[in-house]
């Protein structure tokens, strides 16, 4: 019943807590990142973790979330492919008493309906990057081609929202071309290279901005294949800040990345562990930070920090 399970949920850090935790999928680098580190974070902690993959279908992570429920696990940790249509699911989970932690990606739904968000502020990810862009242009006309992230997904939306911001009153500078790439290497690569083609070859294009760096990486592919520069011809900034991209900042073929941590289970954890303990609730978003990373700061040195985490 919901009376025991509320029982047994606060207030006894002791016995061991199983956790449901329903993943996207493996579109990126910097996610299957995430998915180790999550796993590593539940066994240094004695956590049972019951892992689903969604394959990046809403309605596997709705069953996954029903069948958590129907398990009476502890907690729910959920990185929500897209932002809208959670609000039923989220309220069978509040209905059962068993706390929603949302990873990396946001949700339209009310607040009541999870614990707390872990992530970037991801508005704020999009003007770093256009920032940076601004800066390195000056006044030159620039003419830019993005890569979206996954249609409907928070960090598509976000970004996109932020990079236009940090653009703003910048005339100089124009998004001539906006595609999804889906957050994927292979998507990248397909839809530059519809880019360049579209563009007369690509000679006019000053700056690519991806939305993640796997997409980059595939636009660096699509570049050189194009027999352009990427890094020189084409300035390339990103988010994520995989190893990958700064071997490819260290070789001149990107220019700038945004950090993301992959570790949202740690300070996921650490909610959850607090709240077990004595029913402390968390604030209602926990951040982490955005860090800009550029051609100038020893990428091959952020490169071998970064290549066992996981990625
Ligand atoms: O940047 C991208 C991934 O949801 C914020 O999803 C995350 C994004 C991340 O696949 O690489």
């Amino acid at each position: 019943t919901t009376a025991t399970l509320i029982a047994g949920t606060a207030g006894m850090a002791a016995a061991q807590q199983t956790v449901g935790f329903s993943q996207i999928g493996s579109e990126s680098g910097w996610r299957a990142a995430e998915t180790t580190l999550t796993r590593q974070q539940a066994e240094e902690r004695g956590i049972n973790l019951q892992f689903s993959d969604a394959q990046q279908r809403q309605e596997n992570q709705i069953a996954a979330i029903r069948s958590f429920v129907a398990q009476g696990v502890d907690a729910i940790l959920l990185a929500p492919v897209v932002a809208t249509g959670w609000d039923s699911v989220l309220e069978e989970a509040a209905e059962a008493e068993i706390p929603v932690i949302l990873l990396d990606r946001r949700v339209d739904s009310a607040e009541d309906l999870y614990m707390t968000a872990v992530g970037s502020d991801l508005v704020h990810e999009g003007e770093v990057a256009g920032d940076w862009l601004v800066g390195e242009v000056g006044d030159e006309e620039c003419r830019v081609v993005e890569l979206e992230g996954t249609t409907g997904s928070s960090p598509a939306i976000d970004r996109a929202t932020g990079f236009r911001n940090a653009l703003e009153g910048h005339d100089n500078i124009e998004i001539v071309r906006s595609q999804t790439g889906d957050f994927t290497r292979s998507g990248g690569k397909e839809v530059m290279e519809s880019f360049l083609q579209a563009e007369g070859g690509g000679q006019d294009i000053c700056a690519l901005y991806a939305h993640n760096d796997d997409m980059a990486l595939g636009a660096i592919q699509a570049i050189n294949e194009a027999g352009l520069n990427p890094g020189e011809d084409i300035l390339i900034v990103s988010i994520d800040a995989v190893p990958d991209i700064f071997q490819a900042m260290a070789d001149g073929d990107a220019n700038a990345t945004v950090e993301l941590t992959p570790n949202m289970a740690g300070p996921a954890f650490d909610a959850l562990e607090a709240y077990w303990a004595d029913g402390t609730e968390p604030e209602k978003f926990i951040q982490t930070d955005s860090t800009l990373y550029t051609q100038s700061d020893d990428p091959m040195a952020e490169y071998e920090a970064r290549k066992d985490l996981g990625y």
